[in-house]
């Protein structure tokens, strides 16, 4: 599909908020593509879908594992939130036949991101906390500025900000946001 019309279908599936916020993360991760030299229509089409499955319900995302055979980890299946990457990715494949390997792994990972990450799946993790329709969050100017200077750098503090508000909630922590974590941070010291 195009992107006008993946915009079209986002626009009917998602709710408003969750419409401009993937208009917000397509436009991010556009501009992020072409500081970095990443193909730019396949950030602006993961970036447009990278949310398409967040309008369905816990049980719906764990019936969807079940009838697609996805994997569900142990934090996945009392968090099931944590499942609209990787639905999203089946969806995006198959109502919206995308094949891209590299747009179809950014999408499964946005939410913890991964050690190791492709310049895509850096780009959409990132444009995901950045984009300007999100509400404010703590030091997101300094994060905006380190996005567009230094991607790596912009990650690390993403993964501080986020497991800093999980560790102060009641929620468990997916160990690949740990994971990812410590891998950039290592990284940078090296
Ligand atoms: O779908 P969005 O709201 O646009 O963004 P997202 O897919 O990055 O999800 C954001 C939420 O995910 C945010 O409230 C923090 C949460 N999150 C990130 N890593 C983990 C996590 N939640 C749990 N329980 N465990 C994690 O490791
Ligand atoms: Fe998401
Ligand atoms: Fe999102």
């Amino acid at each position: 599909m195009e992107l006008e019309a993946l915009r079209d279908s986002m626009k009917s599936v998602l709710k408003h908020p969750r419409y401009l916020h993937s208009i917000g993360v397509e436009e991010v991760a556009c501009d992020l593509a072409i500081i970095y030299g990443c193909d730019a229509e396949k950030a602006s089409i993961a970036g447009i879908l990278h949310d398409c499955a967040k309008n369905l319900s816990d049980a719906e995302l764990l019936q969807c594992c079940e009838r697609y055979q996805l994997k569900v980890t142990e934090i996945e299946a009392t968090c099931p939130f944590l499942l609209h990457g990787k639905v999203g990715a089946v969806f995006a494949e198959k109502l919206y036949g995308i094949e891209d390997q590299e747009i179809l792994s950014s999408i499964i990972y946005h939410t913890t991101g991964r050690p190791n990450m492709s310049l895509l799946e850096k780009i959409i993790f990132t444009a995901d906390y950045i984009e300007p329709y999100r509400k404010p969050l703590p030091r997101i100017d300094e994060i905006r500025a380190l996005a567009y200077s230094k991607l790596d750098q912009a990650v690390i503090m993403i993964l501080e900000n986020t497991l800093c508000y999980l560790e102060q909630s009641t929620v468990d922590i997916d160990t690949l946001t740990v994971d990812t974590y410590e891998y950039y941070k290592s990284a940078l010291m090296t």
